[in-house]
């Protein structure tokens, strides 16, 4: 007994003693911001402003430094979360489908075709579905703060305007993140082959894959018209969203007033962002397309009948998919793309 209280008290006096040994607030000099892309696309433009936003409101107590090229995992985007889980990341604005892997709800907005336009989008992320999603990755162990955005992910290619699922027959075709993609590409009678957004981009250079898809912005902002990408197609078939996060130890040794200035920064971040990732093709004459065509780009516009070619094709993925992701939360953000305002 005697013993015993004595290791009790004991244990206090070194609770006591290392409570105030330890400052309040450890705050490091400087927090690692990963990004897959840097300010030269709306993505690390995103990034920019939540750093600035955060410097300006603690005062320069929270100091964030950009780490574009995902270069804090040697440029695997696959293994993004992973790290800012493990501490390796102190925060991301990181794409759904990098972190799909990881969590399977995110392969949600990787449904081929679930998502007819922007307002579905907004439906999602600004609903029940993001909140749920939100509440995923925070049991997934980050603090999920706000939503961004890449975009429609548009199929481009060296070879020839894709009409019809029929175009893509054999074409080899870059894809990142989940196996769903590899479904999708596989389901239209491509050859998809996985690789990071750095090997994709020497692969369309030297020829070795013929094709590949994302957002009109990142296709700009990289020049993929310079690595022989001639044909873009409007399908609108995916879009990915973005995610800002903090890991949950740098969130904890943050005061909670800093927390919240942090939290408002990214909802404030990632509102502009949005916005910036849309412009040029939220418009009702897209301007952004024209300016792709100027660079000798044809841009193919699929009629309704076109496009259910697609759709149809990639049902099965779709449904296979449904039972993985969840048939409960794709349940939900089918009523809630129903349900939108448009
Ligand atoms: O790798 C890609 O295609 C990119 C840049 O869009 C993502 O990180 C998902």
């Amino acid at each position: 007994m005697k013993v015993r209280s004595f290791l009790k008290l004991a244990a206090a006096a070194a609770a006591l003693a290392f409570a105030a040994a330890a400052p309040a607030q450890t705050y490091k000099s400087e927090y690692k911001m990963s990004l897959v892309v840097g300010t030269a696309f709306p993505w690390g433009q995103g990034g920019q402003i939540w750093a600035d936003l955060v410097r300006e409101r603690t005062k320069g107590r929270i100091n964030i430094k950009l780490y574009p090229g995902v270069s804090l995992v040697q440029g695997d985007q696959t293994r993004e979360f992973t790290a800012i889980r493990q501490g390796v990341i102190d925060m991301a604005i990181g794409s759904t489908i990098n972190w799909s892997p990881q969590v399977k709800e995110l392969n949600l907005f990787s449904m081929p075709f679930l998502m007819p336009d922007y307002a579905a989008i907004d439906a999602l992320t600004h609903g029940d579905v993001g909140k749920r999603i939100f509440a995923t990755l925070d049991r997934a162990g980050v603090v999920p703060l706000a939503w961004g955005e890449n975009g429609y992910r548009e199929i481009t290619n060296s070879k020839k305007p894709i009409k019809s699922p029929g175009d893509l027959k054999g074409m080899k075709i870059r894809v990142v993140g989940s196996p769903l993609f590899l479904d999708t590409f596989t389901a239209l009678g491509a050859n998809p082959t996985q690789m990071s957004w750095a090997d994709a981009q020497p692969a369309l250079a030297s020829g070795a894959v013929d094709g590949q898809e994302n957002p009109m912005s990142i296709f700009t902002a990289a020049k993929l018209h310079t690595v022989g990408q001639k044909h873009v197609t409007m399908w609108g078939y995916v879009a990915d969203p973005l995610v800002f996060v903090v890991n949950k130890d740098v969130w904890n040794s943050w005061t909670p007033a800093d927390r919240e200035i942090v939290r408002q920064a990214a909802l404030d971040a990632g509102k502009q962002q949005v916005a910036i990732a849309r412009k040029g093709l939220a418009e009702a004459d897209k301007p952004l397309l024209k300016e792709i065509g100027a660079l000798g780009v044809t841009v193919t516009h699929l009629s309704p009948a076109e496009r259910d070619a697609f759709v149809k094709v990639t049902r099965p993925v779709y449904d296979k998919w449904k039972n993985t992701i969840g048939a409960d939360l794709v349940g939900a953000a089918e009523k809630a793309i129903a349900a939108r305002k448009q």
